[in-house]
């Protein structure tokens, strides 16, 4: 049996010269806000459940287009804010950076590097690549492009009609620790080799003979395209397989170590059978959602607090952790195919993740 909690001493309890004269010392009473910054068995949270509907985005971002060049925007990007933290914070939870970026056919986004790491979600618009450290990417409808921290990496675009992809970022976090910055570089010089192909198939890892042709092996992030075609095959595999499962996913992992394809964030697919229900583990960490293909609806809280999202193609979510959520394809013939971003690596590492149903 858990003690409960003492009523504590408030601030007001105190007098006023005592207080000043902590202030003028840099100090302040830890009994007045102690419940506050460790309340009981359950975090207080501000990152709020929120939708943000593609068809209401698309013809804002088509706006940011005609009113920004991209040499004055650098990367073209609305950033999809979560009100309980302020819209100014630009995150959606308290690690994950959410942002829809449009690249117009001929347009370049100059070679950066930056400390937080970022992925791409790639939701339409053919013709599109990002160059990673010296590996273009092309970037085709649902395929999910890392760039690790410290990596240069440059969008392009040859084709013809406007590309937008989601942006995955951990910049609130990053930002956070004091430790967020970037520096500009040259255009990139294309390098050979494509991680893409050389792990095409799960279990069969390219294996030089030559040490000096050993170079992927050595790098942190050996892969930095997944193509949508081989995660949906890689679902759609699971489900004939086990058709006794009830849930269906995959993570994007590193196919040299099989951790998280990144250290912060973790990025997964999950695939929902027409008509299945899918309630999920509560756990610590904050999601997000985003539909690859068909749709979901999505029930974030509990009880009279359940608020409930209908997402279609592009739309996205997120949830904050400690809270159940449960997914539902109400299509009676039709697979919906979602993107998750999660906090998991993050919580592992830190020694904080939690199940707790
Ligand atoms: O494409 O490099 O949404 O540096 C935010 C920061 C995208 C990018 C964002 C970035 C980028």
């Amino acid at each position: 049996m858990n003690a409960p909690d003492t009523e504590l001493g408030r601030l007001e309890d105190l007098p006023a010269d005592y207080v000043d004269a902590l202030r003028r010392l840099n100090l302040v009473p830890l009994w007045p806000s102690l419940r506050a910054v460790l309340p009981p068995h359950k975090p207080r949270l501000n990152t709020r459940a929120t939708a943000w509907a593609y068809r209401d985005i698309k013809p804002l971002l088509l706006r940011a287009g005609e009113l920004t060049p991209i040499e004055k925007a650098e990367r073209r990007v609305l950033v999809l804010a979560n009100p309980g933290h302020g819209l100014d914070k630009m995150q959606a939870s308290a690690a994950i950076y959410l942002g829809l970026q449009l690249l117009l056919p001929g347009e370049w986004a100059p070679s950066h590097r930056h400390t937080p790491n970022a992925v791409r979600m790639v939701v339409e618009g053919e013709g599109a690549w990002t160059t990673v450290d010296g590996e273009k990417c092309p970037m085709s409808r649902g395929d999910l492009i890392l760039t690790p921290t410290g990596l240069w990496h440059e969008h392009g675009h040859d084709g013809g009609q406007p590309v937008v992809w989601l942006d995955v970022l951990d910049l609130p976090l990053v930002h956070y620790m004091e430790a967020s910055y970037h520096i500009n570089g040259q255009r990139q010089q294309q390098l050979p080799g494509r991680g893409d192909r050389a792990y095409t198939r799960g279990g069969l890892l390219p294996t030089p003979v030559f040490e000096h042709e050993a170079a992927r092996r050595g790098k942190a992030y050996p892969m930095l395209r997944y193509p949508w075609q081989e995660a949906r095959a890689a679902l759609l595999a699971l489900a004939a397989d086990r058709p006794d499962q009830q849930a269906l996913q995959i993570t994007y992992a590193n196919p040299e170590t099989g951790a998280h394809a990144e250290n912060i964030l973790g990025f997964y697919a999950l695939m929902l059978r027409p008509g299945q229900t899918l309630a999920l583990p509560v756990r610590s960490p904050a999601m997000v959602f985003h539909v690859i293909e068909g749709g979901a609806s999505v029930d974030v809280g509990e009880g009279a607090d359940t608020q409930r999202f209908a997402l279609t193609e592009a739309d996205t979510c997120c949830a904050p952790g400690y809270t159940p959520v449960s997914l539902r394809n109400a299509s009676a013939s039709e697979a919906a195919f979602i993107f998750i971003a999660d906090e998991t690596p993050l919580h592992q590492k830190l020694g904080v993740f939690e199940v707790r149903s």
